[in-house]
Order: structure tokens, then C-alpha cells, then sequence
């Protein structure tokens, strides 16, 4: 049966690995400065734009802005391997500025008194597939957490604080989310 199953993964695999259109729902995950996995985004594009539902935990309580940035880069322990804000369309940053906002803009987040986050928030311009405005373009984008909140208005990015997390997305994150360490992959030893 194991093998039934491992050989229908592995088919599996191959055909979401061809088409080039199993892009969405994606679902990449959030590592803190200590490179803990602390949670997880999904993303799912929609009629309306990309869908990111964040589940994250371990912050400091209270609201934290959260952006996607430029690069799939999250180098701990200051994540400035991920670049700027994704700008695909060089606007200024903002959802409250009349010149903005960003593609990669979205409202805060609350982090509960225990840490968590568990929300939902749309990215009302971004697309999954390919194109200009695609999370995947080029070699993909990352999602970032700061520690306090967005102003929705200061250039460049809102006077939100620190970077405290990241995730990388990009068409291998659901490949890491698979890769779960008390079931050793072979495929894995490779990278
Ligand atoms: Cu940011």
C-alpha cells in the first residue's frame, strides 16, 4: 500500500510540476530571526486578487505591519535579503497615500496576547500566474512581518520597524511545507 502510495505522490508531483498552472493555493512558511518556523501563508488567487491566510505565532502582541517584498530571500536574522516592498507598478507606498499603494501593500495585523495571528487579507492587485504583477515572477517574492505597524502613508515602506519574520514564496514552497523532518526525504539530501 506505501508503495501504491508513494508511486501516486510521486505521479502527482510530476503532473503539478509540468503544467505550470498549479500555482495557487500556494502555501509557504514563516520563519522568525532564530530561523524557527513560526507559521504559515497560504495563497490563493481569486477573482479579486491573491488571498494570504496568515497563521503565524510567537510575535509580540499587538499590530504588526505585513508586506510581500521583492526578493524570495528571508537570511536571517534582519531579512534585508528580501528587498523592498513588491512594486511591480512604481507607485508610492500606502494604502492611505492617494499616489499608492504598492502591490505588495496590506492592512496590519493583530497579534493576540498569546502571539498569534490567524487572518485573512487580499492583495487586491496580485496575481499567482505569470505576468507583471505575478507573487511567482521572476524567481518569486517573500511575505515579511514587522515589529510594529504600518502608518499607511511614510515613505518607503510605512515606518513600520525591524523585519521579525518572512517567508519565501516561490514555486518550491510547498515543496519545504512537505518536507517535514520526522519523515526524512531522500529527494531532499540533494539540495
Ligand atoms: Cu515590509
Amino acid at each position: 500500500m506505501k508503495v501504491i502510495i508513494g508511486v501516486l505522490s510521486a505521479l502527482l508531483l510530476v503532473v503539478s510540476g509540468c503544467s505550470g498552472e498549479e500555482r495557487s493555493p500556494l502555501k509557504t512558511s514563516i520563519y522568525n530571526a532564530d530561523n524557527d518556523k513560526i507559521g504559515t501563508a497560504t495563497l490563493t488567487e481569486q477573482p479579486d486578487g491573491v488571498q494570504v491566510k496568515l497563521k503565524v505565532e510567537g510575535l509580540e502582541p499587538g499590530m504588526h505591519a505585513v508586506h510581500v517584498h521583492e526578493f524570495p530571500k528571508c537570511e536571517t536574522p534582519d531579512f534585508k535579503s528580501a528587498g523592498n516592498h513588491f512594486n511591480p507598478l512604481s507607485k508610492e507606498h500606502g494604502l492611505m497615500n492617494p499616489k499608492g499603494a504598492h502591490v505588495g501593500d496590506m492592512p496590519n495585523v493583530e497579534a493576540d496576547q498569546s502571539g498569534m495571528i490567524d487572518t485573512e487579507l487580499m492583495l487586491p492587485e496580485a496575481k499567482m500566474k505569470e505576468g507583471q504583477k505575478s507573487l511567482l515572477r521572476d524567481k518569486g517574492t517573500s511575505i515579511v512581518i514587522h515589529s510594529g505597524q504600518d502608518d499607511g502613508m511614510t515613505q518607503p515602506a510605512g515606518d513600520a520597524g525591524e523585519r521579525v519574520a518572512c517567508g519565501a514564496i516561490t514555486l518550491k514552497a510547498d515543496e519545504d511545507e512537505a518536507s517535514d523532518p520526522t519523515e526524512p526525504d531522500k529527494k531532499q539530501e540533494g539540495n
